[in-house]
């Protein structure tokens, strides 16, 4: 008998608007205009927080952060797709995603100067996990969440969870595919490709031709995006998530983007990549190409530039001062935070640590 395929799989490519800011007519989402000033505000902020985070680094007044200049359609977009209830489950490199969700930048500098109340949601913030520094393990954390909620029979609610191209190399994301393709759990992956990991561009990762035919093993749906078009990433993910919680299990997204900034700002990418490469894709940066959108569409000008411009700066001023001024953090708060419930070991080693610390104030008096 002769060979026949017996499957045959293809990955579709959306871009909604163009790198001039002309949309395709045709793919438009129909968003209400507060709804687009509302995400052209958040990667005007994402942007702001990020350059504010840069100099307080310089100057000393933070430790080490990943900026996500660059990726800011990638991010923003699908989490304007959220519903309240939704789940955010991030990686690290979605700032101003996070504060979409009610995170603000204070949170977000106690957490980079290395306070664990950094990782306290505020109040409001429900539903949104804590930075995951571990490459590709909030896969699993979003998968878990995403079946516990099918378990209990909690209808109509998604989650969304963003990780980079370097974690898709991680054993990780492919058990987090299995098992959502497996119990149809209600989650959309979103893998923002910024080509590179650390130092690794994706060509030294990965054969693959694309990173979102990768859930085509599973059967699980997929699609690459223009990461940097931020009409694109919205539609994307606004359809995902209303399958998800219709009902119609995963999907996976790949948003082609590039970080335009380090990977840390303990990093030097001048050691591993051109400033052509970097100048190219400045030329796509998401964030003019959005203006220019809004614009055509009579929603923007320069006044309302430079009044949002104000009134971010004046957001940032007041964050930066509420951070600087903050007192008495907990030392052992690390310590409440590993299980749910108190732990005799974890105790242990809380009792050691305070007592350590005691011994070197008494020292250093
Ligand atoms: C399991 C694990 N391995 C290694 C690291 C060190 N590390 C931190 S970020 C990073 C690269 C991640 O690349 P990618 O997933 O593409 O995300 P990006 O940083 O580009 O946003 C690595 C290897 C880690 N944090 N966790």
């Amino acid at each position: 008998m002769p060979r026949k395929d017996i499957l045959r799989l293809s990955v579709p490519y959306l871009q909604v608007l163009d790198e001039k800011g002309k949309a395709d007519k045709e793919l438009e989402p129909d968003l209400p205009p507060e709804e687009l000033v509302r995400l052209y505000r958040a990667m005007v902020l994402s942007r702001e927080g990020d350059q504010r985070m840069l100099n307080l680094q310089r100057q000393g007044r933070i430790g080490t952060f990943p900026p996500g200049v660059g990726q800011e359609a990638a991010f923003c977009a699908p989490t304007l797709a959220l519903k309240k209830k939704d789940w955010f489950v991030g990686a690290f490199r979605e700032p101003g995603a996070r504060m979409m969700r009610g995170e603000n930048l204070a949170r977000a500098l106690l957490l980079y100067n290395g306070f664990e109340e950094g990782n306290v949601a505020p109040e409001g913030c429900e539903r949104t996990l804590p930075v995951s520094i571990i490459v590709g393990a909030q896969t699993l954390h979003a998968v878990g969440i995403a079946y516990a909620m099918k378990y209990k029979g909690e209808k109509d609610t998604a989650v969304l969870v963003f990780f980079g191209d370097g974690a898709t190399s991680e054993g990780d994301f492919y058990e987090a595919l299995n098992f959502a393709s497996l119990w149809e759990a209600p989650v959309v992956f979103l893998c923002q490709n910024n080509q590179y990991a650390i130092s690794v561009p994706r060509s030294r990762q990965t054969r693959s031709r694309t990173l979102a035919q990768k859930a085509l093993a599973q059967d699980v749906p997929c699609i690459q995006v223009d990461g940097n078009d931020a009409l694109g990433m919205y539609s994307a993910a606004a359809e995902a998530l209303e399958m998800a919680r219709s009902g119609g299990g995963p999907t996976l997204i790949e948003a082609v983007t590039y970080r335009l900034l380090m990977h840390t700002t303990a990093d030097d990418p001048g050691k591993y990549r051109s400033k052509e490469e970097e100048e190219e894709w400045r030329k796509k940066d998401p964030i003019p190409r959005f203006r220019i959108y809004l614009e055509g569409k009579g929603l923007w000008n320069s006044r309302k530039e430079e009044a949002l411009r104000a009134e971010v700066k004046e957001t940032l001023d007041a964050e930066v001062r509420a951070f600087e001024s903050m007192k008495d953090f907990q030392p052992d708060a690390p310590f409440d935070y590993v299980f749910g419930t108190p732990h005799p070991w974890i105790e242990a080693q809380r009792a050691e640590f305070l007592a350590e610390l005691e011994k070197e104030r008494s020292e250093n008096a």
